[in-house]
């Protein structure tokens, strides 16, 4: 062949279509195109309601967006945005702004304050957000400020039954709040078992985790749990059962405790309450699948409100495994976002009818939307997602930032963003659009805030 002929023959290689199956340079698919610019816009969002903060919240806990002011929980800063954000600005990509919260958190948060704090908030945002933050960005100081953090909260587990009271102060250690719930008191295990694992100190984890199994150990006869219990005497004080507010993330640590542990009581506790919940909590007809409230001796229906909360139990449907149940319930779940173009708190699922009206930023749902597409790659649930995209950010922007609304059906706003706005709401709706290898789902685990937990200690 000549030169030329040669040349002509590559100029033709070079233009021509691929055959099916052939190798040439690995080309996006259209769709992943379409979704990384998702990706970008979940992105920008959530740039500016980071610049809202920083505008006018800057050291402090929250930013209330309407009266572009600040919200501090317990008088003294603890910087709850900051930390909560942390994770998903490095997932993000954003190294300049990651950086400078990182030193400003390593800097100027001190746990050393005489202030009463909620054991559970604190370790779920912030013992999770240090840890996470540690993990991936190997910075010592956050791993130090998460051991400080964990020893004084601590003290809480001294009750008579090891079930955790639900304040503690920080300079003290007194303990304060006895009657808690089964999330409160459940949700622990994945923060300090992790604390325990990256310090070598197994105090953490064996607290934590008797204070799980005190909880379970306490089931009904017919296998779930109440409401509220006393942590002095062990008695419940409020036997509804449900997998909504003061419960759910109970049940979510079982499971995940298994996962990240490989701890094999939890994968039976897990396994025994699961059985339990869909046995008398399910309610599952032909048309849908919901889960409502019922007595925990009797298994007797009390209630059929199913919310925004409620909305994980897709997700952990899915992680367990029940991708059947799992994706019936997500479609309940959007039916409930759809009555108003976003979801209420409460609705009661029999009538469709509000119940408690409000939308706090809640993450639950796209978690939920996260965790099915990652499980099926079923496209659907990207253009879920991108709905709920849609009305999230046409109800809740703000000049400053995002804010709550006060009622789903008027959308009137109130005066406050939430720090899982930045943990878990940005976080899911960004992790749904982009690539898996921005973060491997099977290499870590998500702790309720959504602070993602490596499985390597
Ligand atoms: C978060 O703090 C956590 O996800 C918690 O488990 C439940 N509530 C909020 C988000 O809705």
């Amino acid at each position: 062949m000549t030169p030329k002929a040669i040349a002509l023959l590559l100029v033709l290689v070079s233009t021509a279509p691929a055959a099916p199956g052939a190798s040439r340079r690995p080309q996006r698919p259209k769709h992943a195109t379409a979704q990384s610019a998702w990706a970008e816009r979940v992105k920008g969002e959530f740039l500016h309601a980071w610049r809202g903060y920083e505008q006018y919240a800057w050291g402090h806990d929250d930013l209330k967006p309407l009266t572009k002011t600040h919200h501090d929980w317990y008088g003294d800063p603890l910087l709850m945005t900051p930390v909560d954000a942390l994770d998903t600005m490095v997932l993000m990509g954003l190294t300049a702004e990651a950086d400078k919260t990182r030193d400003y958190i390593a800097k100027n948060l001190s746990f050393d304050k005489d202030i009463y704090v909620k054991n559970f908030e604190i370790t779920i945002r912030l013992l999770g957000g240090l840890l996470s933050g540690y993990q991936l960005t190997g910075d010592r100081r956050l791993l130090a400020l998460a051991e400080d953090l964990g020893r004084r909260l601590l003290p809480v587990f001294e009750s008579k039954t090891g079930i955790p009271y639900m304040y503690v102060n920080l300079k003290t250690g007194a303990v304060r709040n006895p009657v808690t719930n089964p999330a409160e008191a459940g949700t622990l295990l994945v923060e300090f078992g992790t604390l325990a694992r990256l310090t070598g100190k197994p105090v953490f984890y064996d607290k934590a985790k008797r204070a799980l199994v005190e909880v379970y150990r306490r089931r009904s006869p017919i296998g779930l749990v109440g409401q509220n219990v006393d942590v002095e005497t062990g008695e419940w004080t409020n036997t509804n059962s449900s997998i909504s507010a003061e419960i759910d993330s109970y049940y979510e640590y079982l499971l995940k405790c298994w996962l990240l542990f490989g701890d094999r009581d939890c994968k039976r506790m897990w396994e025994e309450s699961i059985r339990a919940v869909n046995r008398h909590l399910a309610d599952d007809t032909s048309a849908a699948l919901w889960y409502g409230h019922a007595d925990m001796s009797t298994g007797k229906r009390t209630a059929t409100v199913f919310g925004a909360l409620d909305a994980f139990f897709p997700a952990l449907l899915a992680l367990s495994g029940d991708l059947k149940r799992a994706e019936r319930l997500q479609v309940s779940c959007a039916r409930m976002w759809a009555v108003h173009g976003i979801e209420p708190e409460e609705l009661d699922y029999t009538t469709m009818k509000v119940q408690s009206p409000a939308y706090h930023l809640r993450p639950e749902i796209v978690e939920s939307a996260y965790y099915l597409y990652h499980f099926t790659r079923d496209p659907k649930y990207l253009r879920m997602g991108q709905g709920f995209f849609e009305d999230f950010v046409r109800a809740c922007r703000t000049e400053a930032g995002y804010a709550a609304l006060k009622d789903v059906a008027t959308k009137e706003k109130l005066d406050v963003m939430h720090s899982f706005l930045f943990a878990e709401t940005f976080k899911y709706y960004f992790l749904l659009f982009s690539p898996p290898s921005v973060l491997r789902f099977d290499e870590v685990v998500f702790n309720t805030e959504a602070h993602p937990i490596r499985r390597t200690w």
